[in-house]
């Protein structure tokens, strides 16, 4: 927690000079962003579902009730990332609903 430094100097009987250094524990926690998906009327349900077990590691089970929480209540979360991390995913849901004519949404948010 502190370090403490205490020295004398000058000449012998003079005035003492201390040093006192803090040194504070310094454990930043990174700010975190959720990525959500966005309802829509026309993206497959198994598209969505096939993009939250390739992008963000769940199991069938988790991507289908990730998917329909979404479908029924607008929006809904895929996972809880870094800022480089989110934005990344973000991006590439994005690039993938793009590249097979999807108009699924991606966004992140600050948490
Ligand atoms: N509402 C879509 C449908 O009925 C399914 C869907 C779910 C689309 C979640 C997007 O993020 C979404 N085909």
């Amino acid at each position: 927690m502190a370090g403490n430094d205490e020295g004398r100097s000058g000449t012998p009987g003079g005035p003492a000079a201390s040093v006192i250094t803090k040194v504070k524990p310094k454990a930043k926690r990174p700010n975190l962003y959720r990525v959500l998906i966005l309802n829509d009327d026309y993206t497959p349900m198994e598209f969505v579902v096939h993009v939250l077990e390739k992008f963000f590691q769940k199991d069938v089970e988790a991507a289908t009730k990730i998917m329909l929480h979404v479908h029924h209540h607008g929006i809904g979360e895929c996972g809880v990332f870094t800022y480089e991390i989110a934005e990344t995913k973000v991006t590439q849901v994005m690039d993938f609903a793009r590249k097979h004519q999807h108009p699924l949404q991606c966004v992140m948010e600050k948490q």
